[in-house]
């Protein structure tokens, strides 16, 4: 997609601080960060919400949970961290390719905003 701000992330034609890659995946900090860890795991392949690339990928979308498991551990959270799907701009998706929050490093309430 050309104009997907992720998808030029991933093509590394916009800068992000990449702190885990897998042959699928890439993540990523958070540019807003709303916790002392906040990474964004992302399919390298763009689909719009975490539903579609189910659908179409479901392989992929199990190694969006694995990549968020590992980063939640080398950052030394891997008990206790949030993972979270905004999907539709109703429920705060603001970026339309699939992206897997990854929060943690806080207390985390619940239910969340
Ligand atoms: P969501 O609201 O669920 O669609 O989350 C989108 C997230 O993307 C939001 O937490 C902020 C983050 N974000 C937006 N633009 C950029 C960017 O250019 N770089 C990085 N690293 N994160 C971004």
């Amino acid at each position: 997609m050309d104009d997907c701000l992720f998808c030029k992330i991933v093509a590394g034609e916009i800068p992000a601080e990449v702190v885990h890659t897998t042959e699928r995946t890439v993540a990523f900090r958070d540019v807003n960060p709303q916790a002392p860890t906040h990474v964004l795991v992302v399919p390298k392949d763009h689909y719009a919400d975490a539903a579609a690339l189910a659908a179409g990928d479901p392989e992929t979308s199990a190694e969006l949970v694995r990549t968020a498991a590992a980063v939640a551990t080398a950052e030394g959270h891997g008990a206790d961290y949030r993972l979270v799907f905004n999907t539709g701009a109703g429920a705060g998706q603001t970026v339309f390719h699939t992206h897997l929050h990854v929060l943690a490093g806080r207390d985390l309430g619940w239910p969340p905003g």
